[in-house]
Protein backbone atom coordinates (compact mmCIF):
# COMPACT_ATOMS: atom_id res chain seq x y z
CA UNK A 1 0.00 0.00 0.00
CA UNK A 2 2.98 2.38 0.59
CA UNK A 3 4.01 3.06 -2.45
CA UNK A 4 0.08 3.82 -3.79
CA UNK A 5 0.11 6.30 -0.62
CA UNK A 6 3.19 7.95 -2.26
CA UNK A 7 1.45 8.52 -5.65
CA UNK A 8 -1.81 9.47 -3.98
CA UNK A 9 0.43 12.04 -2.76
CA UNK A 10 2.06 12.84 -5.89
CA UNK A 11 -1.09 13.23 -7.44
CA UNK A 12 -3.17 14.67 -4.85
CA UNK A 13 -3.08 18.13 -5.96
CA UNK A 14 -4.32 17.16 -10.00
CA UNK A 15 -7.60 16.71 -11.20
CA UNK A 16 -9.14 13.62 -9.89
CA UNK A 17 -9.89 12.39 -13.39
CA UNK A 18 -6.10 12.51 -14.37
CA UNK A 19 -5.65 10.19 -12.03
CA UNK A 20 -5.03 6.44 -13.19
CA UNK A 21 -7.91 3.96 -12.13
CA UNK A 22 -5.03 1.89 -9.65
CA UNK A 23 -4.39 5.17 -7.93
CA UNK A 24 -7.71 6.61 -7.90
CA UNK A 25 -9.06 3.07 -6.30
CA UNK A 26 -6.52 3.91 -3.36
CA UNK A 27 -7.78 8.31 -3.58
CA UNK A 28 -10.88 6.67 -2.96
CA UNK A 29 -9.98 3.93 -0.04
CA UNK A 30 -8.27 6.59 1.51
CA UNK A 31 -10.50 9.88 0.94
CA UNK A 32 -12.03 8.81 4.94
CA UNK A 33 -8.88 8.91 6.52
CA UNK A 34 -5.87 10.60 4.43
CA UNK A 35 -5.65 14.45 5.75
CA UNK A 36 -3.71 16.66 4.09
CA UNK A 37 -2.85 19.79 5.61
CA UNK A 38 -2.74 23.21 4.20
CA UNK A 39 -1.74 25.07 6.88
CA UNK A 40 -3.56 27.99 7.28
CA UNK A 41 -2.12 31.19 6.39
CA UNK A 42 0.11 32.83 8.86
CA UNK A 43 -1.18 35.71 10.63
CA UNK A 44 1.73 38.43 11.18
CA UNK A 45 -0.55 41.27 12.23
CA UNK A 46 -3.97 41.91 12.51
CA UNK A 47 -5.82 45.37 11.20
CA UNK A 48 -9.01 45.52 12.55
CA UNK A 49 -9.52 49.04 11.31
CA UNK A 50 -13.35 49.37 13.02
CA UNK A 51 -12.18 48.23 16.36
CA UNK A 52 -10.21 49.88 18.98
CA UNK A 53 -6.73 48.73 19.78
CA UNK A 54 -6.21 47.74 23.46
CA UNK A 55 -2.94 47.36 23.95
CA UNK A 56 -0.56 45.22 21.03
CA UNK A 57 2.51 42.68 22.12
CA UNK A 58 5.33 40.98 20.56
CA UNK A 59 2.97 38.50 19.99
CA UNK A 60 -0.46 39.60 20.62
CA UNK A 61 -2.92 42.02 19.57
CA UNK A 62 -5.56 42.95 21.83
CA UNK A 63 -9.19 44.86 21.06
CA UNK A 64 -11.73 46.02 22.72
CA UNK A 65 -15.01 44.16 22.39
CA UNK A 66 -17.75 46.30 24.05
CA UNK A 67 -17.16 48.42 27.44
CA UNK A 68 -17.00 45.02 29.64
CA UNK A 69 -14.71 42.52 27.22
CA UNK A 70 -11.63 42.76 25.27
CA UNK A 71 -10.78 40.56 22.61
CA UNK A 72 -7.36 38.75 22.60
CA UNK A 73 -5.64 37.69 19.24
CA UNK A 74 -2.50 35.59 18.87
CA UNK A 75 -0.93 35.62 15.73
CA UNK A 76 2.06 33.82 14.20
CA UNK A 77 4.28 36.21 15.30
CA UNK A 78 7.99 35.16 17.41
CA UNK A 79 10.21 36.58 19.01
CA UNK A 80 14.11 35.38 19.85
CA UNK A 81 16.39 37.03 22.24
CA UNK A 82 14.03 39.94 22.84
CA UNK A 83 13.42 40.23 19.36
CA UNK A 84 10.30 39.77 17.28
CA UNK A 85 11.32 37.96 14.07
CA UNK A 86 10.41 38.91 10.43
CA UNK A 87 8.66 35.79 9.99
CA UNK A 88 5.93 34.27 11.82
CA UNK A 89 5.66 30.57 12.61
CA UNK A 90 2.53 28.00 10.92
CA UNK A 91 0.16 27.47 13.72
CA UNK A 92 1.92 29.22 16.77
CA UNK A 93 -1.19 31.45 16.93
CA UNK A 94 -4.04 28.74 17.47
CA UNK A 95 -1.20 26.48 19.74
CA UNK A 96 -1.20 29.42 22.59
CA UNK A 97 -5.39 30.14 22.23
CA UNK A 98 -5.96 26.50 22.32
CA UNK A 99 -3.17 25.81 25.38
CA UNK A 100 -4.16 28.33 27.18
CA UNK A 101 -7.60 27.09 26.81
CA UNK A 102 -6.79 23.71 27.58
CA UNK A 103 -5.80 25.20 31.27
CA UNK A 104 -8.14 27.08 31.93
CA UNK A 105 -10.28 24.31 32.21
CA UNK A 106 -7.81 21.98 33.47
CA UNK A 107 -7.49 24.64 36.22
CA UNK A 108 -10.73 26.02 37.27
CA UNK A 109 -11.09 24.46 40.54
CA UNK A 110 -8.36 25.94 41.82
CA UNK A 111 -8.98 29.60 40.26
CA UNK A 112 -11.51 31.14 37.51
CA UNK A 113 -10.55 32.54 34.82
CA UNK A 114 -11.47 35.90 32.70
CA UNK A 115 -12.73 33.65 29.63
CA UNK A 116 -16.21 34.73 28.36
CA UNK A 117 -15.75 32.05 24.73
CA UNK A 118 -13.22 31.34 22.33
CA UNK A 119 -16.76 30.35 19.94
CA UNK A 120 -16.03 32.97 17.30
CA UNK A 121 -20.64 32.26 16.37
CA UNK A 122 -20.32 33.66 20.11
CA UNK A 123 -18.20 36.91 19.70
CA UNK A 124 -20.50 40.49 19.35
CA UNK A 125 -21.89 41.24 15.79
CA UNK A 126 -19.21 43.57 15.13
CA UNK A 127 -16.14 41.34 15.72
CA UNK A 128 -18.17 38.08 13.20
CA UNK A 129 -17.04 39.61 9.91
CA UNK A 130 -12.89 38.97 11.27
CA UNK A 131 -14.32 35.37 11.51
CA UNK A 132 -11.86 33.50 9.60
CA UNK A 133 -8.84 35.39 11.29
CA UNK A 134 -10.47 35.21 14.30
CA UNK A 135 -11.26 31.42 14.30
CA UNK A 136 -9.23 29.29 16.61
CA UNK A 137 -6.45 31.79 17.76
CA UNK A 138 -8.83 34.13 19.48
CA UNK A 139 -10.14 34.70 22.78
CA UNK A 140 -13.31 36.60 23.85
CA UNK A 141 -12.49 37.89 27.77
CA UNK A 142 -13.92 39.50 30.79
CA UNK A 143 -12.23 43.51 31.20
CA UNK A 144 -10.58 42.85 34.71
CA UNK A 145 -8.91 45.38 36.73
CA UNK A 146 -5.13 43.84 36.03
CA UNK A 147 -2.52 43.97 39.01
CA UNK A 148 0.47 45.67 38.24
CA UNK A 149 2.62 42.33 39.11
CA UNK A 150 3.94 39.55 37.07
CA UNK A 151 3.24 36.39 39.25
CA UNK A 152 6.48 34.17 37.95
CA UNK A 153 7.20 30.67 39.61
CA UNK A 154 9.96 28.63 39.24
CA UNK A 155 10.50 25.54 40.03
CA UNK A 156 14.10 25.47 38.36
CA UNK A 157 16.97 27.93 38.27
CA UNK A 158 17.38 29.59 34.70
CA UNK A 159 17.06 32.80 33.30
CA UNK A 160 16.79 35.98 35.26
CA UNK A 161 16.75 33.92 38.49
CA UNK A 162 20.30 32.00 37.76
CA UNK A 163 21.16 35.79 37.04
CA UNK A 164 20.80 36.79 40.12
CA UNK A 165 21.32 33.72 42.14
CA UNK A 166 24.59 33.72 40.77
CA UNK A 167 25.22 37.55 42.37
CA UNK A 168 23.55 37.01 45.35
CA UNK A 169 22.85 33.28 46.23
CA UNK A 170 19.13 34.40 46.42
CA UNK A 171 15.67 35.26 44.04
CA UNK A 172 13.72 37.76 44.66
CA UNK A 173 14.63 37.52 48.78
CA UNK A 174 14.45 33.99 48.54
CA UNK A 175 17.43 32.71 49.88
CA UNK A 176 18.17 29.09 47.88
CA UNK A 177 20.89 27.11 49.14
CA UNK A 178 24.64 27.55 47.91
CA UNK A 179 26.25 25.49 45.20
CA UNK A 180 23.13 25.10 42.85
CA UNK A 181 23.83 24.44 39.35
CA UNK A 182 22.04 26.26 36.20
CA UNK A 183 18.74 24.54 35.45
CA UNK A 184 18.78 22.61 38.78
CA UNK A 185 15.44 22.43 40.38
CA UNK A 186 14.46 24.20 43.28
CA UNK A 187 14.26 22.24 46.53
CA UNK A 188 10.36 23.42 46.12
CA UNK A 189 8.64 25.58 43.49
CA UNK A 190 9.09 29.84 44.61
CA UNK A 191 6.92 32.61 43.99
CA UNK A 192 8.82 35.61 42.49
CA UNK A 193 7.55 38.10 41.12
CA UNK A 194 8.38 41.10 38.83
CA UNK A 195 6.85 44.24 37.96
CA UNK A 196 6.79 45.91 33.88
CA UNK A 197 9.88 48.11 33.78
CA UNK A 198 9.77 51.24 30.94
CA UNK A 199 12.64 49.35 29.49
CA UNK A 200 10.65 46.46 28.38
CA UNK A 201 12.43 44.07 31.09
CA UNK A 202 10.75 42.97 33.88
CA UNK A 203 12.12 43.82 36.78
CA UNK A 204 12.23 41.07 39.96
CA UNK A 205 11.08 42.51 43.06
CA UNK A 206 10.94 40.62 46.16
CA UNK A 207 7.63 39.82 48.25
CA UNK A 208 7.83 42.76 50.20
CA UNK A 209 7.89 45.33 47.29
CA UNK A 210 4.62 43.41 45.83
CA UNK A 211 3.14 43.96 49.16
CA UNK A 212 3.73 47.72 48.99
CA UNK A 213 2.23 47.45 44.91
CA UNK A 214 -0.98 45.60 45.92
CA UNK A 215 -1.47 45.21 49.65
CA UNK A 216 -0.69 42.41 52.00
CA UNK A 217 -4.00 40.59 51.70
CA UNK A 218 -3.89 40.53 47.31
CA UNK A 219 0.21 39.79 47.42
CA UNK A 220 -0.66 36.39 49.86
CA UNK A 221 -3.69 35.46 47.47
CA UNK A 222 -2.06 35.39 44.22
CA UNK A 223 1.17 33.85 45.29
CA UNK A 224 -1.29 30.98 46.97
CA UNK A 225 -2.75 30.69 43.79
CA UNK A 226 0.08 30.68 41.56
CA UNK A 227 2.49 28.48 43.39
CA UNK A 228 -1.10 25.88 43.52
CA UNK A 229 -1.66 26.68 39.88
CA UNK A 230 1.79 25.41 38.53
CA UNK A 231 2.69 22.53 41.37
CA UNK A 232 -0.68 21.43 39.33
CA UNK A 233 0.38 21.92 35.88
CA UNK A 234 3.61 21.25 36.42
CA UNK A 235 2.99 17.76 37.73
CA UNK A 236 0.78 16.76 35.11
CA UNK A 237 3.17 18.47 32.34
CA UNK A 238 6.20 16.46 33.55
CA UNK A 239 4.06 12.72 33.27
CA UNK A 240 3.42 13.96 29.33
CA UNK A 241 7.37 14.71 28.92
CA UNK A 242 7.59 18.27 29.53
CA UNK A 243 9.19 20.49 32.22
CA UNK A 244 7.59 23.44 32.62
CA UNK A 245 10.94 25.03 34.77
CA UNK A 246 8.79 28.62 35.30
CA UNK A 247 5.87 30.26 33.90
CA UNK A 248 3.88 33.86 34.50
CA UNK A 249 0.93 34.56 35.57
CA UNK A 250 -1.08 37.45 34.96
CA UNK A 251 -4.12 37.98 37.78
CA UNK A 252 -7.01 40.81 37.38
CA UNK A 253 -10.03 41.99 39.47
CA UNK A 254 -13.45 41.57 38.63
CA UNK A 255 -16.90 41.32 39.97
CA UNK A 256 -16.76 37.65 40.72
CA UNK A 257 -13.07 38.05 42.42
CA UNK A 258 -9.59 37.10 41.46
CA UNK A 259 -9.44 35.64 37.97
CA UNK A 260 -6.17 34.10 36.03
CA UNK A 261 -6.41 36.31 33.09
CA UNK A 262 -3.76 36.41 29.71
CA UNK A 263 -2.75 33.95 28.40
CA UNK A 264 -1.59 30.78 30.86
CA UNK A 265 1.18 27.94 30.88
CA UNK A 266 2.15 28.76 27.19
CA UNK A 267 5.80 28.76 25.51
CA UNK A 268 5.53 32.10 25.42
CA UNK A 269 4.72 32.77 28.92
CA UNK A 270 6.94 29.68 30.43
CA UNK A 271 10.00 27.93 29.98
CA UNK A 272 9.04 24.18 28.85
CA UNK A 273 11.86 21.92 28.50
CA UNK A 274 12.02 18.26 26.93
CA UNK A 275 12.38 15.93 29.85
CA UNK A 276 14.42 13.69 27.88
CA UNK A 277 17.21 15.74 27.59
CA UNK A 278 16.99 17.52 30.93
CA UNK A 279 20.86 17.88 32.40
CA UNK A 280 21.19 20.11 35.04
CA UNK A 281 24.59 22.51 34.98
CA UNK A 282 23.92 23.82 31.96
CA UNK A 283 21.17 25.67 30.03
CA UNK A 284 18.36 23.60 28.27
CA UNK A 285 17.06 22.82 25.25
CA UNK A 286 13.74 24.50 24.63
CA UNK A 287 10.91 22.38 23.89
CA UNK A 288 9.67 25.33 20.91
CA UNK A 289 12.71 27.89 19.73
CA UNK A 290 15.44 25.73 20.09
CA UNK A 291 15.19 25.77 16.18
CA UNK A 292 15.39 29.12 15.62
CA UNK A 293 17.83 30.04 18.42
CA UNK A 294 20.22 27.51 16.56
CA UNK A 295 19.64 29.30 13.35
CA UNK A 296 19.97 32.72 14.51
CA UNK A 297 23.29 31.53 16.14
CA UNK A 298 24.48 29.72 13.27
CA UNK A 299 23.91 32.85 10.94
CA UNK A 300 25.47 35.34 13.60
CA UNK A 301 23.26 37.86 14.13
CA UNK A 302 23.90 40.36 16.36
CA UNK A 303 21.07 40.91 18.49
CA UNK A 304 19.95 44.34 16.81
CA UNK A 305 17.55 45.23 14.55
CA UNK A 306 16.99 44.26 12.01
CA UNK A 307 15.83 40.81 13.10
CA UNK A 308 16.07 38.33 10.45
CA UNK A 309 13.60 36.30 8.58
CA UNK A 310 13.59 32.58 8.95
CA UNK A 311 14.20 29.92 6.23
CA UNK A 312 11.24 27.46 5.54
CA UNK A 313 12.67 24.72 7.03
CA UNK A 314 13.56 26.59 10.59
CA UNK A 315 9.67 27.68 10.58
CA UNK A 316 8.44 24.47 9.49
CA UNK A 317 10.24 22.36 12.53
CA UNK A 318 9.63 25.18 14.71
CA UNK A 319 5.99 25.01 13.94
CA UNK A 320 5.84 21.46 14.11
CA UNK A 321 7.69 21.13 18.33
CA UNK A 322 4.80 23.75 19.25
CA UNK A 323 2.18 21.63 17.96
CA UNK A 324 3.62 18.27 19.51
CA UNK A 325 3.60 20.11 22.46
CA UNK A 326 -0.34 20.66 22.55
CA UNK A 327 -0.36 17.51 21.34
CA UNK A 328 1.81 15.80 24.24
CA UNK A 329 -0.09 17.92 27.03
CA UNK A 330 -3.68 17.78 25.60
CA UNK A 331 -3.83 14.35 24.25
CA UNK A 332 -5.59 16.16 21.64
CA UNK A 333 -4.67 17.18 17.58
CA UNK A 334 -4.58 20.78 17.44
CA UNK A 335 -8.33 22.05 15.87
CA UNK A 336 -8.44 22.60 12.72
CA UNK A 337 -8.90 26.66 11.80
C1 LIG B 1 -6.22 42.91 30.39
C2 LIG B 1 -8.15 43.95 31.13
O1 LIG B 1 -1.76 40.70 27.63
C3 LIG B 1 -1.39 41.82 27.74
O2 LIG B 1 -0.90 42.48 26.69
C4 LIG B 1 -0.68 41.71 25.53
C5 LIG B 1 -0.54 42.57 24.36
C6 LIG B 1 -1.45 42.50 29.06
N1 LIG B 1 -2.79 42.92 29.26
C7 LIG B 1 -3.78 42.31 29.92
C8 LIG B 1 -4.89 43.10 29.86
C9 LIG B 1 -6.83 41.67 30.62
C10 LIG B 1 -6.14 40.47 30.40
N2 LIG B 1 -5.56 39.50 30.24
C11 LIG B 1 -8.15 41.64 31.10
N3 LIG B 1 -8.83 40.49 31.32
N4 LIG B 1 -8.76 42.82 31.34
N5 LIG B 1 -6.91 44.03 30.67
C12 LIG B 1 -4.50 44.20 29.16
N6 LIG B 1 -3.22 44.06 28.77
Amino acid sequence: MNHLNVLFLIHSSTCVDKISPLVRIVFELNELTVTTKPSDPILLRTDFPDLELHASGKVRDVYRADSERLLFVATDRISAFDYVLASGIPEKGRVLTQLSLFWFDFLKDIVPNHLVTANVEQYPEPLKKYAAELRGRSMLVIRANMYPVECVVRGYLSGSGWKEYQQTGAVCGITLPKGMRESEKLPEPIFTPATKAASGHDENISFDEMVKHVGTVDSETLRKLSLSIYQKAADYALTKGIIIADTKFEFGQTANGVVLADEVLTPDSSRFWPADSYSPGRAQLSYDKQYVRDYLEEIHWEKKPPAPALPDQVQQNTSAKYVEAYRLLTGRELPRG
